[in-house]
């Protein structure tokens, strides 16, 4: 192991680039961005390398999201133009691995927020095993995710589970993003290389949003989430085909979220849903100021590094 925040290893003529901040939970910042630029274009430029694999380092993490750090100072200072280009240049970045003419492959080895989620739905194969999840706790933090999380989950499953996912912030297993077709392989800790050597052998999947039917135990939340029906879920009324108790627990769950949140994602949600994947990023892009400049941010922000729940009630 070296100091460096990612690291690069060929073997079997596969290129593994390994996310190595074990103790920020390999949280993505300038460096990382960097890192795995430099070290995507090696890839692609090596002739011998037929796939690439991107994985977190220690025990715990796939990657926990982009770097908090950053953007409480940056809020703080009142540069949310330095935010705005570090995501553009993380978007460039995930564009990259998603239209890759070598299969990429995220290793979901353990667990995934926000940014880092992003990233892996980024790639064109996700293998994870059951130590893998994903989540996207950016209502909770007063953004929204902006990495294309939000895009992409909409491409997998549509866009009901989507806002029902965005809005609470409920993590996914892996075995339930096995189910909807997010994660290609689940597979145990010791078939991981096996699997990936398979993959990169099948090539750039043809489609890696091909439609997947969805199982009835999702039928509920995507009933709750209709456009005719989200109103009153998320106020606690049970329409037809919910319980009360799931609408019940739904409205009390995203009512400790971010009012503007809530409201943003919905929007980019209905935005993105015609959308192309270009046409989405440059919609959700275009938010990013208001959004980091809103007070609703500050507080969410600020009270996840303060260690403490972020208090929302005074933007109602
Ligand atoms: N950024 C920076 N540092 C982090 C992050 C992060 N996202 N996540 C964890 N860390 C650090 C912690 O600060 C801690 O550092 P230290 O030891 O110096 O205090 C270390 O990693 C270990 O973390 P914990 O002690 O908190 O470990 P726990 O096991 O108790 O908790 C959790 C693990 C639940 C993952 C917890 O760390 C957590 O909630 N982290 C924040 C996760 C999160 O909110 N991620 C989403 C970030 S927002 C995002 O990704 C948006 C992407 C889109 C960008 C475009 C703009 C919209």
């Amino acid at each position: 192991m070296t100091d460096s925040v990612v690291l690069y290893e060929e073997k079997n003529q596969i290129a593994y680039i390994t996310i190595n901040r074990p103790k920020a939970l390999n949280a993505i910042n300038h460096d990382v961005i960097a890192g795995l630029e430099q070290a995507f274009k090696q890839a692609s430029d090596d002739d011998s390398v037929k796939g690439i694999v991107i994985q977190g380092s220690g025990e715990k993490a796939f990657v926990a999201g982009a770097d908090l750090k950053f953007f409480v100072e940056n809020v703080k200072a009142k540069t949310v133009d330095k935010i705005v280009d570090f995501t553009r240049q993380g978007h460039e970045l995930l564009r990259d691995l998603e239209t890759s003419k070598k299969p990429t492959i995220a290793v979901v080895d353990g667990l995934s927020l926000g940014g880092g989620s992003e990233l892996a739905l980024a790639c064109q194969y996700i293998i994870a095993t059951d130590k893998g999840s994903f989540g996207f706790p950016e209502s909770g933090l007063g953004i929204y995710p902006g990495y294309g999380g939000l895009l992409r989950t909409n491409k997998f499953v549509g866009p009901e589970l989507t806002k029902y996912y965005g809005l609470t912030g409920e993590n996914i297993s892996a075995a339930d993003a096995s189910e909807m077709g997010i994660v290609d392989a689940l597979v145990p800790a010791d078939e991981v290389e096996k699997t990936i050597e398979k993959l990169v052998a099948q090539g750039v999947p043809a489609d890696k949003y091909q439609a997947h039917p969805l199982a009835d135990k999702y039928q509920e939340m995507v009933t709750a989430f209709k456009a005719e029906n989200i109103e009153h879920t998320l106020a606690g009324q049970a329409v037809e085909g919910v319980s009360p108790e799931f609408a019940a627990k739904v409205a009390k769950k995203v009512g400790y979220k971010s009012p503007n949140s809530v409201k943003v994602i919905q929007e980019l949600v209905d935005a993105q849903t015609p959308a192309s994947i270009d046409e989405g990023i440059q919609i959700e892009l275009g938010q990013l100021s208001s959004m980091f400049g809103n007070p609703e941010a500050e507080e969410g922000l600020n009270a996840v590094i303060e260690g403490r729940r972020p208090d929302f009630s005074a933007f109602k």
